[in-house]
């Protein structure tokens, strides 16, 4: 028994994965400042964290994996509902009857935390009290686990307390056990709101309110209650023309610039005119429709678990000022010369001296073949968002922040122009279910493989990929005023191999034109694709790109646009066959038809 609740559904909860994991004892996490310093403390005691130097990165701490545990295993993660076809097709997540799941995993944890202390962790995704804040509680044997959820989302007894004594929540059991890949699971059971993971103690893994509980479990729940859950970011942009702050969330593949263009800064002449960029979320949308018709974004997560590498005082100013203090750093390395951490890119030079990712030592001269970097390029910081420069004003908004535009994005090298305008809901729906990228590290397996990521929600949506666009269909009929849909690319290259479009800041420039074009005061030029800009609405004087370059990131070649079409064709009849909505087929007809005038 517990002071925490009487809600009988928890309690029943924590007894039963005590009962198979045995831990010597269990706490309470009541998210209290006195709790966090002990569990620091102790976390640091055990080498489980390395505080860093107070002056300079104040309640810093790094946290390095087990090598073989340092990303998202798509391949061992499962959808387990009765059905098989609820959950099939999809492209990577995988099913598994429900009964057997639990045998298995349970089987896996029994006695796993003897020795050890179960942590139970009642946090909130979204502002507690919100219509769009849910409940979970995850049990955890691991400290770093309960300091990161305690960054990542909202958490403590109010949780308990909005619960009450019937409410419903999302179960999380996560278990480290010999953080063995061979025996690693993911597992979501939709049906009861339950999410297991074992074997893993990487953030993707384990923090179970991120992509376990906002992505595969949200998409169920949203399904189902009628809303929308997506791995997108959610920006604000105002500008001098516009009476209000305008609300965009866009859709990126993991490690492809979210978090970057989620905190923006604009360039020198858009900043002169009064232009900003307020960041609302980096990496997660819950989207519903409102009273007035328009669709409603809100952030379910309360800080940012972003990719380290690359991130630098001019990549993202915003990220990097987020992680001065308050932050733990997973999988970078370690500058021992005045206790810091430091990746690729941070700096222009690498310290001299330092110990890798892995702990070991580390020079400059070990990287000369770029094969041994210092951290691991999926290296990431937890770090708070109250600490970003650009958070947002509405950052606690109980109602989120409405939508004027969704943005789909991947990295193409080829193909899909820098920026093109669906001519309707149903359109974009399409466009977004085409999308497709080239893999990167988040995920363990090839990088730089052109692969079909719809909505960039491949290995995040919780039930049949055929029923979520389903489901995208319907929100637009339910949405009166819903926003208008763009697809972007910022990774078009030359011949030479060069990116053409300069990107971060820079990519103001296009949502500038987005937001033109949302107002109705832009004209485009109908293509095959879609709505693209004509070069001259795109503003790019002060950039480092010519006039010529931008005139071929706006060309659409229909012969390579026929091919996709026909590229696209076998992907869908491979992986949905009969489930493909046919809005979806009718716009893939249009696209084939166009290419071929
Ligand atoms: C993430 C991811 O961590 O997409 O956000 O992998
Ligand atoms: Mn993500």
């Amino acid at each position: 028994m517990t002071e925490f609740t009487t809600n009988k559904k928890v309690l029943q909860f924590v007894e039963e994965s005590a009962a198979i994991t045995m831990p010597d004892k269990i706490v309470w996490i009541d998210g209290s400042e006195e709790q966090r310093a002990a569990l620091k403390a102790e976390a640091c005691r055990t080498g489980e964290l390395i505080k860093l130097n107070e002056e300079k990165l104040p309640d810093c701490y790094l946290h390095r994996t087990k090598p073989n545990d340092v990303a998202r295993v798509e391949d061992r993660t499962f959808i387990c509902c009765k059905n098989e076809a609820d959950a099939m097709p999809h492209s990577i997540v995988k099913w598994m009857d429900p009964q057997k799941a639990y045998d298995l995993a349970y089987g896996i944890a029994k006695g796993k935390m003897q020795g050890k202390t179960m942590y139970v962790i009642p946090y909130s995704m979204g502002v507690v009290g919100s219509p769009f804040s849910k409940i979970g509680i995850e049990v955890t044997d691991s400290i770093y686990v309960v300091l990161n959820m305690m960054i990542m989302t909202r958490v403590g007894k109010m949780c308990l307390d909005a619960l009450g004594e019937d409410g419903y929540f999302i179960k999380g059991f996560h278990c480290s056990c010999d953080i063995d890949p061979e025996n690693r699971y993911i597992m979501h059971f939709p049906e009861d709101n339950t999410i297991i993971s074992v074997n893993s103690a990487y953030g993707g893994n384990v923090l179970l309110g991120k992509k376990c509980f906002a992505l595969r479990i949200a998409t169920n729940l949203g399904k189902n209650e009628g809303w929308m859950a997506e791995h997108m970011l959610i920006l604000g942009c105002k500008r001098p023309q516009d009476k209000e702050t305008k609300y965009i969330a866009a859709a990126f593949p993991s490690a492809c610039g979210k978090t970057n263009l989620a905190m923006l800064i604009p360039p020198e002449e858009f900043r002169n005119k009064g232009y900003e960029i307020t960041c609302v979320g980096d990496d997660i949308a819950w989207i519903r429709v409102g009273e007035d018709g328009r669709m409603w974004a809100a952030n379910p997560e309360n800080g940012f678990f972003g990719v380290a590498p690359g991130t630098n005082e001019s990549s993202n100013f915003n990220a990097l000022a987020a992680t001065k203090k308050g932050t733990i750093f997973t999988n970078v390395a370690h500058n021992p010369a005045d206790n810091t951490v430091w990746w690729e890119k941070l700096t222009k030079k690498a310290p001299d001296f330092m110990y890798d990712w892995t702990g070991e030592p580390w020079t400059p001269a070990m990287n000369a073949d770029g094969k041994h970097p210092a951290a691991n390029p999926n290296s990431r910081f937890t770090a708070p968002a109250e600490n970003c420069p650009c958070i947002s004003p509405e950052f606690n908004s109980k109602e989120g922040v409405p939508l004027s535009a969704i943005m789909f994005g991947g990295r193409r090298a080829t193909t899909t122009p820098l920026v093109y305008q669906s001519r309707d809901w149903n359109h974009g729906v399409f466009v977004g279910s085409i999308m497709s990228s080239e893999t990167t590290a988040a995920a363990t397996g090839a990088v730089g493989v052109l692969r079909h990521d719809p909505m960039a929600m491949k290995p995040f949506m919780g039930y049949s990929v055929a029923d979520y666009f389903q489901h995208w269909i319907n929100m637009g009929k339910k949405a009166e005023k819903a926003p208008k849909i763009f697809n972007v690319n910022w990774f078009r290259q030359d011949e030479n191999g060069n990116f053409m479009w300069p990107g971060f800041g820079d990519n103001m420039r296009v949502i500038d034109w987005i937001l033109d074009r949302c107002d109705d005061k832009v004209e485009a030029q109908e293509t095959a694709i879609g709505y693209l800009p004509y070069a001259k609405d795109i503003n790019i004087s002060g950039a480092d790109i010519d006039a010529a370059t931008l005139e071929k990131l706006l060309v659409v070649d229909k012969a390579r646009w026929s091919a996709e079409a026909d590229e696209i064709e076998a992907y869908y009849n491979e992986n949905f066959g009969d489930k493909l909505p046919k809005e979806i087929r009718e716009n893939l007809a249009t696209l084939k038809a166009n290419c071929s005038k």
